[in-house]
């Protein structure tokens, strides 16, 4: 395989996607980015909290989410990928549509993030590979008005997954998507009950053997909340798993992922360098002067 596309090559750390939602209703932050100004003041906190890439979606999907128009999507996401791909940033847009994608790497986007992995519109890898934009190929089923309905793994969610994401990789390949732009992501809360999500992330060597970098999106997510109920039983609110999210970032980091999308760079960020300075020192045999 030819050396990966720089934004693919190995850092030695994984890289932190920043996650800015430019919609009135995702389920950590939806609204409070809305308005283009807000989005990318935001961005730009992400980038000073050490975000490596910026993730802008215009479209929710969380739970139950009904699809905004394409034209709404294009003039959320648009705008905001214009001005911070002006300043310099890396920027992936997230977005199932290929319009949107099209429309994004002309304004500057990077990368395209598909939480369908190409299912979602036949025309996205067509897309992608005219572009030869790396890619995010998500494990997803179905949309989130009904993936709920797709959280079935007879066969175990780690195999599963995995077969599903070979299979995408095989549409990518046939669509003309270099492999060495190809990132792969298991798509933690889509279409996953929580045990999936947590057998997911301890099986993660098994979508790292696919042979493609891995990203992982754990922030917020609801196996968070439910990990963590309160005196009264209810999972924790959304605004309060960032702890969780931390820790979770550190199995990621240990994993050698590369990718980790989070909503707050900082804290994970301050997880890798920790994590970092500790793989440092394992590498450091004590002289006997150091030893006494
Ligand atoms: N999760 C969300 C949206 N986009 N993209 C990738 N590649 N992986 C994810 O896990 C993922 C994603 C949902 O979370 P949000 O509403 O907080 O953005």
């Amino acid at each position: 395989m030819p050396d990966p596309v720089p934004l693919l090559a190995p850092l030695g750390r994984p890289r932190l996607m920043g996650v800015v939602n430019v919609t009135p209703d995702s389920f950590s932050d939806g609204g409070r980015w809305a308005e283009p100004g807000a989005a990318i003041a935001h961005a730009h906190d992400l980038l000073a909290d050490g975000a490596d890439i910026l993730d802008i979606g215009g479209e929710s999907t969380r739970p139950g989410a009904t699809r905004p128009l394409v034209e709404e999507e294009l003039g959320r996401v648009v705008p905001v990928i214009r001005s911070l791909a002006a300043d310099g940033a890396v920027v992936s847009v997230d977005t199932m549509r290929a319009d949107v994608a099209e429309a994004s790497l002309a304004a500057g986007a990077t990368m395209v993030n598909d939480v369908s992995g190409g299912l979602a519109d036949p025309r996205m890898l067509e897309v992608v590979a005219a572009a030869g934009a790396p890619y995010v190929a998500m494990h997803w089923r179905a949309h989130s008005d009904h993936m709920r309905d797709f959280a079935t793994y007879d066969d175990g969610v780690v195999a599963t997954v995995c077969a599903e994401l070979s299979d995408r990789v095989e549409a990518m390949l046939a669509a003309g998507i270099a492999p060495d732009r190809i990132v792969l992501d298991p798509g933690l809360g889509f279409a996953k009950r929580a045990e999936h999500n947590w057998q997911l992330l301890a099986g993660l060597d098994a979508v790292q053997a696919l042979g493609h970098p891995v990203l992982v999106g754990a922030s917020r997510k609801s196996f968070l909340g439910s990990l963590l109920p309160g005196p009264d039983g209810a999972p924790r609110p959304v605004d309060r798993r960032e702890d969780a999210n931390t820790a979770v970032s550190v199995h990621l980091a240990q994993k050698n992922v590369w990718g980790i999308r989070v909503h707050d760079v900082r804290a994970s960020r301050d997880a890798l360098a920790v994590v970092e300075r500790l793989a440092a020192e394992d590498h450091h045999t004590p002289t006997p002067k150091e030893l006494a």
